[in-house]
Parts: structure tokens; sequence; C-alpha cells
């Protein structure tokens, strides 16, 4: 049930980077909130619910709200405890352009990479990956309709086997760029953790798999996806994301 007692409600996905975003925001807020978990049925109960399919949806007072920064920068001006938002106005201005910069550039491209390369790894890592706190009964469809369900997934997020070598060529320019904006600070905009950091951290969490994450990871899924991000294993950023993700993941 949506808004139990005025408290937002999170239908999301366990293991999705733009969902993760979200949850480090109410969590770090500390904003008393419930969330829901989505799973097989996702498109049925999201569309009768909001019209659209994706995750994350967070339910308040009587209405819903799409898209994580958008739904981040609602919790920023109900919330204001804990801001995100640099209270300086440059700054805010640079985190929200890193922001916009990461959902666009970096968030569908990490995920046509990752997601892709797990097809083409082995049907029990992707579904390890994807099964992510799932009932059992679950996997056991999606691994009996796996062919069909791997056309739905590329259907809907719209990328196909020959994109994953541009999806990886734009996540290695967003390292460029992310590593270039950091420098020698510890975090991108100014000397405080703000949603560019979260933001960052968040889409950049598979790469690291850290333990502060709210969810277990799948063992062979685990395996499998650091084998994916072997090539970025010596970049500054594994090591930033691990420090942002020990300071600053509260649950
Ligand atoms: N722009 C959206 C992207 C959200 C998104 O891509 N969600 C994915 C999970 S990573 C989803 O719900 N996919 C299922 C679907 O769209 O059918 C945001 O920032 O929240």
């Amino acid at each position: 049930m949506d808004n139990i007692m005025g408290k937002p409600v999170l239908w999301h996905f366990a293991i999705s980077h733009f969902n993760e975003k979200v949850r480090w925001a109410l969590d770090y807020k500390q904003i008393e909130h419930k969330k829901q978990l989505r799973f097989l049925g996702y498109p049925i109960l999201n569309y009768l619910k909001t019209k659209q399919l994706s995750t994350p949806i967070l339910f308040h007072n009587k209405t819903h709200i799409l898209n994580s920064s958008d739904i981040i920068c609602y919790l920023e001006k109900t919330y204001p405890q804990k801001p995100l938002y640099p209270t300086d106005r440059a700054q805010r201005e640079k985190a929200l352009e890193l922001v916009e910069y990461f959902d666009t550039e970096l968030g569908p491209s990490s995920r046509a990479f990752l997601i892709g390369s797990l097809f083409n790894t082995s049907k029990e890592a992707t579904i390890g990956a994807f099964g992510m706190c799932a009932p059992k009964y679950q996997k056991k469809m999606v691994s009996a309709l796996f062919p069909l369900f791997k056309v739905y997934y590329h259907y809907r997020h719209q990328f196909n086997a020959n994109d994953i070598g541009e999806a990886e060529a734009n996540v290695q320019r967003a390292i460029d760029r992310f590593e270039m904006e950091l420098g020698d600070k510890d975090f991108l905009v100014g000397d405080q953790f703000s949603v560019a950091d979260l933001t960052a951290a968040a889409f950049f969490y598979p790469m690291v798999q850290p333990e502060q994450y709210p969810y277990p990871f799948d063992p062979v899924a685990q395996k499998a996806i650091e084998k994916i991000f072997e090539p970025f294993e010596s970049r500054r950023l594994i090591k930033w994301v691990r420090g942002i993700y020990q300071m600053y993941r509260v649950s």
C-alpha cells in the first residue's frame, strides 16, 4: 500500500544503479520510508499505477515521482535535512551539470556494457545478477524463459550485442571525465559529499561491488562482473568509489 502514514514508498529493483541513487539518497537523508522491491510482474504493476514501466518510482502524498534525479530533487525540497545539493549556487549548478552528464552518458552505457556482457558470459551469471533478492520460483521462471527474457530486456533498454563495444567506450569516456573533474580532490564539487558524488558512486558501484551495497551479490554473478570490469581495475575511480561507499552509504 502507498503512503503508509505519510511515509514515502519506493518501488525499485535491487540490482539497478538508477535505483541505487534513490535508495542512497533516502538512507543518507535518514528519511523514514518504505522500500518495495519489484520483480517479474513489474510492467503490469508499474503501468497500472504510473502508466509507464521504469523504476525507481517514489509514491508520496497521493502522487508519484519518476526519474532518479527528479526524485532526489523532490526529496531535497521536501526533506531539507542532510542536504545533497551544495548551498553555494555555482557549486549547485556544477553538481547538477555533472548529475545530468552521468544520467545521460554513463547510466545507460554502463548498463548496456555490463548487462550485454553478462548475457554473453553465461545464463547462470545473468540470472544470478538479475535474481538479487528475487524469490526462487521467479529465478526458475526466468531460467525457463531465458531467450524471451533476453529479447525483452534488450528491447526495453534499446541496445543489442553489437552495441557493447560502443557502450564500453562511453564508460571509458565517463571515467576519464570523472577523474578529470575529481583531480586530486576528495569530492567532485566543493569540499563536501554531494549529489554529484552520490550519482557517480552509485553508477560505478558494479565495478567495486562494495560491501555496503544493501543487497547480497550472487557469487557467480560477482565473479563474472569482476571479469567484465577487469580493464578498469587500476583506475583511481575504483579506490574512490570504495571510499565513498565506506564513508557515506549508511543504511
Ligand atoms: N531516467 C530514469 C532511468 C530509470 C531506468 O532506466 N530504470 C530501469 C532500471 S535501471 C528500469 O526500470 N528498467 C525496466 C523497464 O524500463 O522496463 C531514472 O533516472 O530513473
